[in-house]
């Protein structure tokens, strides 16, 4: 679990950068969402997932990302556009601290299925142990 950092192309004009299924990202991508506008001191996710594979990227202002695997928390920052983190099957994951202006990117492996959500923390123990 580490934050990764992508290539920021572009040129006097602005920049750019580019994820390419399988290349930038371990898995192919099934799905795209975004999330916005995040209420002050508000956590969202709060879940791990069976299958879905998940890769966040902050692609506007920032938020933090802590992620669990039923033994360690790391917490890790997303503060600039090129940054991503990926967040594996049978993790638990919770974004918070968002800025105002946070738009938080995530490309996932599997369409949206509430069959795949863990949303319980003790059942995600039981299940990962
Ligand atoms: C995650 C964080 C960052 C859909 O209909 N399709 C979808 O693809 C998704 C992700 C959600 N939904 C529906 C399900 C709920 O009725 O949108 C509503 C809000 O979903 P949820 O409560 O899961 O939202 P967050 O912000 O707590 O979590 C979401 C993702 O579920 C989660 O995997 O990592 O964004």
């Amino acid at each position: 679990m580490s934050i990764i950092l992508h290539e920021v192309l572009g040129d006097n004009r602005g920049q750019l950068v580019a994820i390419e299924e399988s290349v930038n990202v371990p898995f192919d991508i099934k799905r795209v969402f975004y999330i916005y506008g995040t209420q002050k001191k508000v956590s969202r996710g709060d879940h791990s997932h069976y299958n879905t594979k998940q890769y966040l990227i902050a692609v506007n202002g920032s938020c933090k990302i802590t992620l669990d695997n039923g033994k360690t928390k790391q917490t890790f920052d997303l503060d600039e556009p090129n940054k991503g983190l990926f967040q594996d099957a049978l993790i638990w994951g919770s974004m918070h601290d968002f800025s105002d202006d946070c738009v938080l990117l995530i490309l996932a492996n599997e369409y949206y299925d509430e069959s795949d959500y863990i949303r319980d923390y003790q059942e995600f123990l039981d299940v990962i142990h």
